[in-house]
């Protein structure tokens, strides 16, 4: 968000969010382009929980957990669960009869079976001759695809079980080779809410095909992300088992999230270094928390769980001497301190040369106790090493709640947002219909909830933002 902010500076005023009203379609894709622009990090080290597809087959049920298993006609953007039960024995006659497959589909004959949904659950790789020429490691997951008249797109679907920021990985890879139908041609493809991120084409054996998602998307509880296999260049389904694996991680699991003061606190699960905590904090719109006053920090320490976290402010310059620090999310001196200036205590200090961040202490710290929690609630300049808890603030949600589409006819259009204002704020809307040039459509008071704008006739706005004021 200050990145964004920064492209537009506006003079003391700080994004606090951004949407487009007009197309809602485009929203998920802005929001994905923003997390792509924002983050470049390498999250390593970080307490991950992953979604292994194959790890977490299900013989039995459909869905099961995040992961259902379907088939969507002719275009990705429907999907319908695999009825069941699953088959479950052979493949086929010439496979090892230990070599057990489990096998969602549509129960229907030849040809209309396709597609279907596999995961060999046998200790052994399966390997066939007989027409189908197959060779399938042992635990692993296969979908096949279908041809028209028949749903085309064999799918594994997962749907996000909380909202986190997730990393996607996914390996197709052709495991038919020739015999009587030829190998593996399908077209596979990664969607997110039904929208492609990614298509790749599998043309053989052992060609694969591999998606990882260059940075953490920001996915809402209830999204899906699918995996879609098609019938490929030949627009034919015969032998078109696609091998398929997928790793799906919540890098920066979120352990808490309230609202306080119309702000949302998203308390993030581990300890982490300054570096990795900023990216989480940007990778969800948001900045470290900053306590603007007494109230606040209190709430935070309290919010914390009293474990020593980071707050969103830096050093503005080396040395002891220089006690100016900047807030993160607009780079202006704090207007509210609570230095550790206890008796023997001089904070901040620059001690070591490297504190150029800014934390709370709780009962706990990395390299030291306090026997009577004496500085619990004061601030510390810190390097950056150091793991410390996570607290994600974010200023205010906007969410387009009506619209009325803005036309090129000149009629009068408008709109309205809800959103959690905080009480004595004041927010500025602008519009824009290119990202570059940005114009105040309205002032929003404070504490109301819901913001109403009539834009200027003929006005053909397609993207909204609010920026708070100070
Ligand atoms: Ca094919
Ligand atoms: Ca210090």
């Amino acid at each position: 968000m200050q990145q964004t902010a920064l492209l537009h500076p506006p003079a003391s005023r700080h994004l606090i969010a951004q949407a487009c009203l007009v197309r809602p379609l485009k929203i998920g894709l802005v929001q994905l382009a923003l997390s792509a622009a924002i983050l470049t990090p390498s999250l390593t080290g970080l307490s991950q929980v992953i979604y292994d597809a194959a790890e977490q087959f299900s013989a039995d049920t459909n869905p099961k957990g995040p992961w259902s298993y379907g088939f969507s006609s002719f275009s990705a953007e429907t999907f319908t669960p695999f009825p069941g039960p699953p088959y479950s024995g052979r493949f086929d006659s010439s496979a090892p009869s230990s070599a057990t497959v489990v096998q969602w589909g549509r129960n229907l004959p030849f040809p209309s079976n396709h597609p279907m949904l596999m995961k060999n659950v046998s200790q052994i790789n399966l390997t066939t001759s007989n027409n189908a020429n197959i060779v399938l490691q042992a635990g692993s997951l296969a979908i096949s695809s279908g041809e028209r008249p028949n749903p085309t797109y064999g799918t594994l679907r997962f749907t996000v079980p909380r909202k986190g920021l997730y990393t996607i990985e996914a390996v197709f890879s052709g495991i038919q080779f020739s015999g009587d139908y030829g190998g593996t041609t399908t077209d596979v493809h990664v969607l997110i809410d039904g929208r492609s991120i990614y298509d790749g084409m599998i043309n053989g054996f052992r060609q694969t095909q591999r998606f990882d998602s260059t940075n953490p998307l920001l996915l809402n509880s209830g999204a899906t992300i699918d995996f879609a296999v098609g019938p490929g260049a030949n627009n034919n389904q015969s032998s078109d088992w696609t091998g398929l694996t997928v790793i799906i991680s919540d890098i920066a699991p979120i352990e808490k999230e309230t609202t306080f003061d119309g702000h949302t606190y998203l308390l993030i699960r581990d300890p982490q270094a300054h570096d990795i905590a900023l990216q989480i904090a940007k990778g969800y719109r948001g900045y470290l928390a900053v306590p603007n006053g007494q109230r606040e920090n209190d709430w935070l320490v309290e919010f914390s769980g009293k474990q020593t976290f980071w707050i969103g402010i830096h050093r503005e310059k080396a040395g002891a001497a220089n006690l100016t620090f900047l807030r993160d999310y607009d780079n202006k001196p704090t207007k509210w301190e609570n230095w550790n200036r206890l008796p023997g205590q001089f904070e901040p200090n620059f001690s070591g040369g490297d504190e150029w961040y800014g934390m709370v202490y709780g009962t706990i710290t990395p390299w030291w106790t306090s026997p009577t929690n004496r500085f619990i609630g004061l601030w510390n300049d810190q390097g950056g090493g150091v793991r410390l808890t996570v607290i994600v603030e974010i200023p205010s949600r906007i969410q387009a709640r009506s619209t009325t589409l803005l036309t090129d006819q000149g009629r009068t259009p408008a709109m309205s947002f809800s959103f959690g204002s905080a009480k004595g704020h004041q927010y500025t809307l602008q519009a824009t219909t290119d990202f570059r040039k940005w114009r105040d459509v309205g002032q929003v008071v404070g504490d109301s909830r819901e913001v109403s704008l009539i834009a200027p006739i003929g006005a053909r706005f397609e993207f909204f933002r609010l920026l708070e004021n100070e």
